[in-house]
């Protein structure tokens, strides 16, 4: 029998196997991870596995996903699900690009601790929102839903096996292998002629309407693996003259600890597909639409802190504003702007970070505890002060939806068209759920309850009723 786990991993290797021989940029890319991961491990030790194994990040991915329809979604949460991976969050990226991206997602994910240590895969998935008004006129959002109903996505088979898979939690090898085999199949580039013309109407509304709703079928657009050193990183794919889009995203480097996430990618690649023309024709053209992203992940932030976050990220906008117009040399350096803001309004140390209930720690009982007979206190920071436990960060599982969207952004070809005039259409978690069938979960409380075990655990370990409140 194999495991939801094993068929999860098992699953991410395949695919890291098969987009490796679509994209061989994607294969230098993981070459020098893993060429920065060891140079991290080297220099900093057991520290640079303060956030998950070596072994855990070096087989870590995530890929993304774009899917034209609810059936669709439904039909991919069907196939994760197999995976034990499960909707959380919800990512509104059609506010927060400046060009086109008429889309709104989530992301599968295993959601307890055991699970991500063993293999953390997830997949951003985007549902395109033809409903949207500002971005599809009534006759080309009429024809859109067409051809979204006329295309299968993911064969019978497939879906019964991945049924199977989830109810069971496993399956008979035989069956995996099956499983694995059409699962990956369904996300390989088709070499089936793309209708020129239909794909560009889409395309002069948006590249990413095109990507999902101008083809007959969905792909992996990217595969990321995660390295501990993302600034070296970016030195480094410079250096083998491969171009990155201009900046990372999220977080500034700074002297604290790592938080949230930071991306960066190199520019999507101009990739052989064959199109046909109205006459019926077949020709060879090319397409930009798949990239290359890395992605650096630090400890994952609580409500307050991700308030501070947004905070600083507004301000980050308006200081850059500010002093672009005041200063005659246009060019003034966000980055910079940005480690500014970061020094002087975040704590540098996990312990402030924990102490102001900024970030999300679990706590272990220490090997080397008192052993004095004395009652251990009860509040989480003197069971700390006085080396009864140690706090561990939770590292941050989700996405960011402003830096999935400057992803998006510095990888589309055109800015694509926006009616401002209309109204857009609302969409929320729940609306979300509604269309994948399954609850969208909200990130926030599983990270709190992984805090909540790991201190009944301490309280277990010790004898002691905690109380759970942040400092
Ligand atoms: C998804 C872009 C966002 C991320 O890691 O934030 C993303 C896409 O291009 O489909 O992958
Ligand atoms: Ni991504």
């Amino acid at each position: 029998m194999i495991s939801q786990w094993r068929l999860r991993a098992a699953f991410a290797t395949r695919l890291s196997e098969m987009y490796g021989r679509e994209v061989p940029a994607y294969d230098t890319l993981v070459d020098v991870t893993r060429e920065v991961n060891e140079d991290a491990l080297r220099a900093r030790g057991t520290d640079a596995e303060r956030l998950g194994s070596i072994s855990r990040v070096t087989a870590e991915r995530h890929g993304a996903i774009r899917v034209g329809t609810p059936t669709e979604l439904r039909d991919v949460a069907r196939v994760f699900g197999a995976l034990g991976m499960r909707p959380v969050g919800f990512y509104d990226l059609r506010e927060a690009a400046a060009s086109a991206v008429p889309v709104v997602s989530t992301a599968f994910r295993p959601v307890d601790a055991q699970e991500l240590a063993l293999n953390p895969f997830r997949v951003f998935t985007s549902l395109l929102t033809p409903a949207d008004p500002r971005f599809f006129d009534a006759d080309l959002r009429a024809r859109l839903e067409t051809f979204l109903a006329g295309r299968e996505l993911f064969p019978p088979e497939l879906l019964t096996l991945a049924d199977r898979a989830e109810a069971e939690c496993e399956l008979p090898e035989p069956d995996a292998e099956r499983f694995l085999q059409l699962a990956v199949k369904s996300f390989e580039l088709s070499p089936e002629p793309i209708d020129k013309a239909w794909y560009g109407e889409l395309e002069r509304v948006s590249a990413v309407a095109a990507d999902i709703g101008g083809v007959r079928s969905t792909h992996i657009n990217h595969l990321t693996p995660r390295v501990l050193d993302i600034d070296e990183l970016y030195r480094r794919m410079t250096e083998r003259g491969i171009e990155m889009i201009d900046t990372i995203q999220g977080p500034p480097a700074w002297k604290g600890p790592d938080l949230l996430l930071r991306q960066t990618s190199f520019r999507a690649l101009a990739e052989p597909r064959a199109l046909r023309l109205a006459d019926g024709s077949v020709t060879r053209g090319a397409l930009r639409v798949r990239f290359g992203e890395v992605e650096a992940r630090g400890i994952a932030l609580t409500p307050a802190g991700r308030a501070l976050y947004d905070r600083l990220l507004s301000l980050v906008d308006d200081e850059t504003a500010r002093r672009s117009a005041a200063a005659r040399h246009p060019a003034v350096d966000r980055t910079e702007v940005a480690r500014t803001l970061w020094a002087a309004h975040v704590p540098a140390t996990e312990h402030e970070l924990d102490a102001q209930g900024l970030a999300y720690f679990t706590y272990r009982t220490a090997p080397d505890r008192p052993r004095d007979g004395m009652q251990p206190p009860s509040t989480i920071a003197e069971l700390e002060g006085q080396g009864w436990v140690r706090a561990e960060p939770v590292v941050y599982e989700d996405f960011l939806p402003r830096s999935a969207a400057g992803i998006f952004q510095s990888n589309l070809s055109g800015q694509g068209s926006r009616n401002s005039d209309q109204e857009g259409a609302a969409y929320d978690s729940d609306w979300l759920s509604g269309a994948v069938g399954r609850e969208v979960l909200d990130p926030f409380p599983l990270y709190e309850h992984q805090r909540h075990l790991s201190i009944a655990q301490v309280g277990r370990d010790l004898g002691v009723d905690i109380d759970p409140a942040h400092h």
